[in-house]
């Protein structure tokens, strides 16, 4: 991996495993990926290329591609799972479409692909804790299908045409850089939002309501990893379960009062993101991930909301 595009590059996991891959690939291109009104600023700007790729236009990512002999993408563009109801035929769009286009630029470019599932590519049906590898995956949100949808079209190209795609599903990410939008597991973003700003946080998810969630830079790390894994120990693609931490809102908040003892939540729940929740798993077994590319995270629930506390009163205070 040397010349990189990353599409959706000003998202929430794009804005920092762009500078991540700066760091990561010194002499080479890691291209930020942008749409228009969602132009890349400050670091992110400065620090290396950009080009406006819009994912729903082909030829944009094929010239970006041609342009700095890129040869490996990173496709971030997606409406995230709550979003994604109120946008269906978007979802799809921007999800599969999107998805189709990087491949077949992928197939004639010969670059490797890397497509983010997640958590929500389960759905009821699924064994909800231990979540095993290989289950069932009938998921009932738009977002969950264009995640099944993709995992199996990535898994065609790489069998049918020998395109190197590779993804991880990624539960509920947490940073304090950029804010997620529009997803099922933001709570676990904004409850340390207003604990620094020492603001009451409603909650939208009703006290045990479980789900994987996984702090940035293990998620960045995981990203990077498996693409530069050892492909003759690969049993599985698209996509590995990846997991290091599963709480509920209960949990996490008495986390959170540890070191705000000031610290109050209150419920109002959302019916849309609590059905979504409900339906999705407990906890995943990654044990696929571990064995076939060493996958091991580094934060557990204590040591990402010190880091979490600290950055974000730096941020906002
Ligand atoms: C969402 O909540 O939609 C995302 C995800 C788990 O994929 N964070």
């Amino acid at each position: 991996m040397k010349n990189v595009l990353i599409i959706g590059a000003t998202g929430q996991i794009g804005s920092e495993l762009t500078m991540k891959l700066r760091d990561h690939c010194p002499g080479g291109n890691v291209v930020a990926g942008y749409i228009k009104g969602a132009e890349p600023k400050g670091v992110l700007l400065e620090s290396g290329p950009a080009e406006e790729v819009d994912i729903t236009n082909p030829q944009m990512i094929a010239d970006a591609v041609e342009k700095y002999n890129i040869d490996t993408i990173y496709n971030l563009a997606a409406l995230l799972s709550a979003v994604a109801e109120s946008k269906p035929q978007l979802a799809w769009k921007i999800g599969v479409g999107g998805l189709y286009n990087c491949l077949e630029v992928s197939r004639e470019k010969g670059c490797a692909l890397f497509t983010p599932s997640s958590i929500g590519s389960f759905g009821p049906s699924t064994p909800h804790d231990h979540t095993p590898q290989d289950t069932i995956q009938r998921p009932e949100t738009i977002y969950g299908v264009t995640k099944v949808t993709g995992e199996m079209l990535s898994d065609y190209y790489a069998r049918r045409f020998g395109v190197d795609a590779r993804s991880v599903r990624f539960p509920g990410l947490i940073s304090y850089v950029a804010p997620p939008g529009g997803g099922t597991t933001d709570y676990a973003v904004d409850i340390y939002y207003s604990a620094v700003k020492g603001e009451e946080f409603k909650c939208p998810l009703k006290p045990g309501t479980f789900m994987d969630m996984m702090y940035m830079p293990d998620a960045l790390r995981a990203a990077v990893e498996i693409m530069e894994a050892d492909p003759t120990r690969l049993k599985h693609r698209n996509s590995f379960n990846i997991a290091s931490m599963s709480f509920d809102p209960e949990i996490i908040a008495a986390k959170i009062k540890e070191y705000v003892p000031d610290f109050k939540m209150t419920y109002e729940l959302d019916p849309l993101r609590q059905a979504i929740a409900d339906s999705w798993p407990d906890s995943l077994d990654d044990s696929c991930a571990r064995e076939e590319w060493d996958w091991k995270p580094e934060y557990d629930l204590d040591r990402m909301t010190q880091d979490m506390l600290v950055n974000l009163r730096k941020k906002l205070l």
